[in-house]
């Protein structure tokens, strides 16, 4: 493993001098590219990757934290992408399937390390193209993206100066797509972060969580090898992540084995020091930006902090072969909804395959999703909680077999809010299409449904003190639609 300092100048490479016409700088790259893909005989790519364009320069520090949290706050909708050799054994090894998320297999099967490095001759994505990639993700509605740069298996997907271990010096693919991800991004307007497994790293004697080649963790803990990667792979390489792909929007650290506070402290160093507008995750070890909720876990009230449910579209986040157990477009825009309404973000998952494509099922189902929030978006991006809660539902009186409470969710219809607006998402009307509207003391001055170009006002009458709303089961929409209340005054009196 080659090491360098955090401030190496490998950067370089990337920074078109500029004394250099642009247009000179475009032939230059141009023919260098060229030459590349002759040179190492890869002419049989079917998409070669664009000419390399100049990425922006990180943002400046934040003024505050609600500053720095403001674009995570209105995003609500990201896609969590992992991708890594785990793609090509899929879910199966040696003729057998391995059960478990995909991203695992390495440790589930397990595989030992000299093996599993061998997967990285095989890798040669052809079909990736970075401008499809966030194309989808901008077609589903989605502002921001997280890809893992390195996941638990400890292999970089990028061009890493850190460690040969990685998608450009050791696969015949010999392409960066992190680099052609991060410029799409910065064409598209998309934000760009990365998913980075700094504690385990089944590759490294001194990372986290492979016993199996390279002994207990304690032992990594008290001799000085755990701190050692850390100080010359998972450190330096989160500082490489920060330096050469334009503005970074988050990193998503994630299971923060023997991460003390000091451990933790040492990358959140190395981000503010790089990049001081880049989020943190809750899963370093140590406080971040926002809190990560458990996978596919969506909480049963509002939270008051920022927060994020990374989520899966089936029931793997690495791609499996066996998998194709797609959420439908219902499910997510109701979970879409739903965390929105109690001040969170969704950040859900698809794994591509190891020839570089986003499974078509996910795709279509995703851009389902992209359309319905076309129309009905202003109820999602930049809207705020609920100010009502008992839309989520209530504790039955009953208790599961560990003694918790059970809770009985609603899942009829969800509120979000900006000033002066109320959005109510109808995900089931009864059949007289009368909805009982919670009570509050504003006066309702508009109504109406989300998207209407006829304007058509919604009725809005009372009895026995309750305000029904009359809308109709066969609306717009057959998955949902949203109606919006305009009230007096900016805040909701209850
Ligand atoms: C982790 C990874 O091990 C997994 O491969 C995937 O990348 C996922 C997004 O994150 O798995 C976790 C980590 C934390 C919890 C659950 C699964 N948790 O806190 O409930």
């Amino acid at each position: 493993m080659k090491c360098h300092p955090y401030d190496n100048s490998t950067s370089i490479k990337y920074k078109i001098p500029h004394v250099l016409a642009f247009a000179g700088a475009l032939l230059f790259l141009a023919v260098l590219t060229h030459g590349c893909s002759t040179s190492e005989g890869n002419t049989e790519h079917a998409s070669p990757p664009p000419p390399m364009t100049k990425l922006p320069p990180p943002l400046p520090a934040p003024a505050s934290q609600d500053e720095k949290m403001a674009w995570f706050r209105d995003a609500k909708f990201g896609l969590f992408i992992h991708w890594g050799l785990y793609c090509i054994p899929a879910g199966e090894w040696q003729g057998k399937r391995v059960p478990g998320i995909g991203e695992w297999i390495m440790h589930n099967a397990p595989i030992p390390v000299t093996d599993y490095e061998q997967l990285a001759k095989q890798f040669d994505p052809v079909k990736f193209n970075a401008e499809e990639w966030v194309q989808m993700a901008q077609d589903a509605g989605m502002k921001y993206i997280v890809i893992t740069s390195k996941h638990h298996d400890g292999f970089a997907m990028y061009h890493s100066q850190v460690s040969p271990y990685n998608i450009y010096d050791a696969t015949p693919f010999h392409r960066d797509p992190i680099r052609e991800l991060a410029e799409a991004c910065a064409r598209h307007n998309m934000k760009f972060g990365f998913y980075y497994s700094q504690a385990q790293d089944w590759h490294e004697p001194g990372g986290a969580g492979n016993t199996n080649d390279f002994g207990a963790d304690e032992l990594k803990d008290t001799s000085g090898a755990y701190d050692k990667y850390l100080q010359s792979k998972a450190e330096p390489q989160v500082a490489e992540l920060l330096q050469n792909y334009g503005p970074v929007c988050l990193i998503w650290f994630d299971t923060p084995r023997m991460m003390t506070k000091e451990r933790g402290q040492h990358f959140v160093d190395i981000v503010h020091k790089y990049q001081p507008a880049t989020l943190i995750d809750g899963r370093l070890g140590t406080a971040g930006d926002y809190t990560s909720t458990g996978d596919n876990a969506i909480p049963s009230q509002s939270l008051t902090n920022d927060w994020e449910v990374p989520a899966t579209i089936n029931h793997t986040w690495g791609f499996r072969k066996d998998d194709q157990d797609w959420k439908s477009p219902g499910e997510i825009i109701f979970k879409l909804v739903d965390i929105t309404s109690k001040g969170g973000n969704y950040l859900l998952n698809v794994g591509p395959t190891s020839e570089g494509v986003i499974p078509q099922g996910s795709q279509d189902n995703l851009r389902a999703v992209g359309k319905w929030l076309k129309v009905y978006g202003e109820a999602v991006y930049g809207a705020g909680r609920s100010p009502f809660g008992e839309e989520f539902g209530e504790f039955a009186k009953t208790k599961d077999h560990t003694g918790k409470e059970v809770f009985l969710a609603r899942n009829d219809w969800r509120c979000t809010t900006k000033p002066g607006k109320l959005y109510f998402t109808l995900f089931n009307i009864p059949r007289d299409g009368m909805i009982d509207l919670p009570n509050f003391k504003n006066q309702i001055t508009k109504a109406y449904i989300v998207g209407d170009s006829t304007q058509t006002p919604i009725t809005i009458d009372e009895t026995n003190g309750v305000r029904v709303a009359h809308v109709t089961r066969n609306g717009p929409n057959a998955i949902a639609y949203t109606i919006c209340l305009e009230i007096s005054g900016d805040k909701v009196e209850r």
